[in-house]
């Protein structure tokens, strides 16, 4: 490996990483320059391995998009309609939300992950209501709700501090914050393609403000339409210097972009050896984050898989009805079922550990027929 490692530019970065000196944004470039895209994934399933070994988390959770009326006009985006009243457009009530979770009253899930768009009319009570409501009919289920988008969002609108929002949410039953509406922190992209949002700095100080305040949270990455590569360094190095300081961060995500029906679909998508490229970076650059969930239903699922021998750890979860990327030309599945997920980690020769959102063990099972879990050579023997 070490002559692979020469010819791909490779070896004093991996000399690094054995001597624990932390990657610099130099680095983080070099490793999206290399051309050999198995030396870099090595890299990075090494440093997986080191903390997880074959082990591959994802849960079961269900997605709601209570309402995509929003007032941002982010280029990437195919779901937001700008109007309540506008062709597509539409808000839940408050009963057919609550009905999503109730009609899963028979399903073992531990998550309802709630995104919406910024819609300008509702009432703050409609969110604390929403969050009431679905702990009323799941007193156990994990709430991970409103990205820190919407929580400027609403401080704003609502004629709150970010602070507020957070402690009344939280009051209501809000257990974690999803990663959404990061996009791509650096400031020339950001202008570009989500101008009208909340910007980095308080999409960071939220983050900050909700560890300081007892709740974990993601953090996402939009990658693959008009970022280079030192801009997504810079988006990731942000994430590991918040997290220096709160240690709230659960796992980064990289999210493919989908260019169908939005203002950017001239671009084409990324391709599979970019995201599992994007990935392994992610966790070469992040080692104060315990995971990188490769999101199946931005990724593909074949992609996905893949990408857990590229530093991957994690694949979210069964997720069911999901609107953003599907809205966006995804063209998988909507749902995969516990079995499915299993199967396919278990396919790739990883190990499925179904966790909470907080990652509990939920269950671990054995594999019933007799493919071996696999771990590649064990670091310091290669
Ligand atoms: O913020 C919107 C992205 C995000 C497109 O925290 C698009 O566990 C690609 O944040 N192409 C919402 N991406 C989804 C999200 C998420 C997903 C999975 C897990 C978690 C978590 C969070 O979706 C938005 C935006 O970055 N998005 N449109 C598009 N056309």
């Amino acid at each position: 490996m070490r002559r692979r490692l020469v010819s791909a530019g490779l070896l004093e970065l991996a000399d690094k990483l054995d001597s624990g000196t932390r990657l610099d944004a130099a680095d983080g470039v070099a490793l999206f320059q290399t051309p050999d895209t198995l030396a870099l994934g090595w890299l990075a399933n090494r440093e997986r391995e080191r903390r997880h070994g074959a082990r591959t988390y994802f849960n079961h959770n269900i997605r709601i998009e209570a309402t995509n009326v929003c007032v941002a006009s982010c280029l990437f985006c195919s779901f937001a309609r700008l109007k309540p009243g506008d062709a597509g457009a539409y808000t839940l009530s408050l009963e057919q939300a609550w009905d999503k979770l109730r009609r899963r009253q028979h399903q073992p899930l531990t998550e309802v992950h709630v995104v919406n768009g910024l819609h300008p009319d509702l009432p703050f009570d409609y969110y604390t209501e929403l969050l009431r409501g679905f702990k009323r009919i799941r007193p156990d289920v994990h709430l991970k709700c409103f990205t820190a988008v919407e929580i400027a969002f609403f401080a704003d609108l609502y004629g709150m501090t970010d602070e507020q929002v957070l402690r009344d949410l939280m009051a209501a039953g809000l257990d974690s914050l999803p990663g959404g509406g990061a996009e791509i922190f650096a400031e020339r992209v950001r202008r570009k393609i989500a101008h009208d949002k909340c910007g980095t700095e308080r999409y960071l100080a939220i983050h900050r403000l909700a560890h300081r305040l007892g709740l974990r949270s993601n953090v996402t990455m939009l990658y693959g339409h008009i970022e280079t590569a030192d801009e997504r360094v810079d988006h990731m190095l942000r994430v590991r210097t918040l997290q220096d300081e709160t240690r709230g961060v659960q796992a980064f995500i990289p999210l493919a972009f989908h260019p169908d029906h939005n203002q950017m679909r001239k671009l084409p998508a990324p391709t599979a050896v970019d995201t599992l490229r994007v990935h392994a970076v992610a966790r070469l650059l992040l080692d104060n984050v315990p995971h990188v969930k490769a999101f199946w239903i931005a990724t593909g699922v074949d992609v996905a898989q893949t990408a857990l021998w590229f530093g991957v750890d994690d694949l979210d979860g069964t997720v069911q009805e999901e609107r953003i990327y599907h809205m966006a030309g995804a063209s998988t599945p909507e749902a995969m079922s516990v079995d499915q997920i299993e199967r396919l980690i278990w396919a790739a020769g990883r190990e499925p550990i179904e966790r909470d959102t907080l990652y509990n063990v939920v269950r671990r099972r054995p594999r019933g027929d007799a493919v071996p879990r696999v771990t590649s050579v064990p670091a310091g023997h290669e």
